[in-house]
């Protein structure tokens, strides 16, 4: 599958040169992942894909073990019952879940599971994401959906959500956030000093 990798800011932490997903895709290396995924990623299509890659690539920094599927609560609902009403007994943690234009699938995740569920609207080209933002956040009391921006910083902020959420019980993830964190800080302040370079010396 194409990957379109891209962070708003470069921010996050350095990768890692073994990563899980990359080590259960290499046929040829002999290492393999036993750890359970706690982080289950699920999107209506793979035409999502180029968004949630986004996400993807920051749980794989974050060194989260995850699942990733294609799954549509319109197009395969039996599907999409099942998975969300065993995710937690398989061991997942949190529920990301991506969807566009009558975005049902975080929604009905979240009416299947108590695990959290976090969506992400897709942008689409008809009404440039908005229906997939509104179908995904405005869920009926009892059944929430944290819902995160449409697009690319969405999906990433998707999955620091759900680190953040894992890190209430993992320390060495906590750590990885606040290195995270301070990155962006410098990240910050080199960008003042440069305007104020900038303005300074026209
Ligand atoms: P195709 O590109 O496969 O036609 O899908 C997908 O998330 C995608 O953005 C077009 C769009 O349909 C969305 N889709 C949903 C659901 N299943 C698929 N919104 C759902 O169950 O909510």
């Amino acid at each position: 599958m194409a990957r379109r990798i891209k962070s708003p800011d470069d921010d996050k932490p350095k990768k890692k040169k073994k990563r899980a997903t990359k080590r259960k895709a290499d046929s040829t290396s002999t290492e393999v992942d036993v750890r359970k995924p706690l982080v289950a990623v699920v999107m209506g299509s793979d035409s999502d894909y180029p968004v949630v890659a986004s996400c993807i690539e920051t749980l794989e920094e974050f060194d989260i073990p995850y699942e990733a599927r294609v799954i549509s609560a319109h197009r395969t609902p039996e599907k999409a019952h099942k998975f969300a009403s065993t995710a937690r007994l398989k061991g997942f943690q949190v529920v990301i879940a991506a969807a566009g234009g009558a975005a049902h699938l975080a929604g009905v995740m979240a009416s299947l599971t108590t695990l959290p569920v976090i969506g992400i609207p897709i942008q689409t080209a008809t009404l440039g994401g908005a229906d997939s933002l509104y179908s995904t956040v405005q869920m009926p009391g009892g059944v929430p959906v944290a819902t995160v921006a449409i697009g690319e910083a969405g999906a990433m902020n998707a999955a620091l959500l759900a680190a953040e959420i894992l890190a209430l019980s993992d320390e060495t993830l906590h750590d990885r956030l606040q290195a995270f964190r301070a990155a962006m800080r410098r990240k910050v302040a080199q960008k003042n000093a440069r305007l104020r370079e900038m303005i300074a010396n026209p």
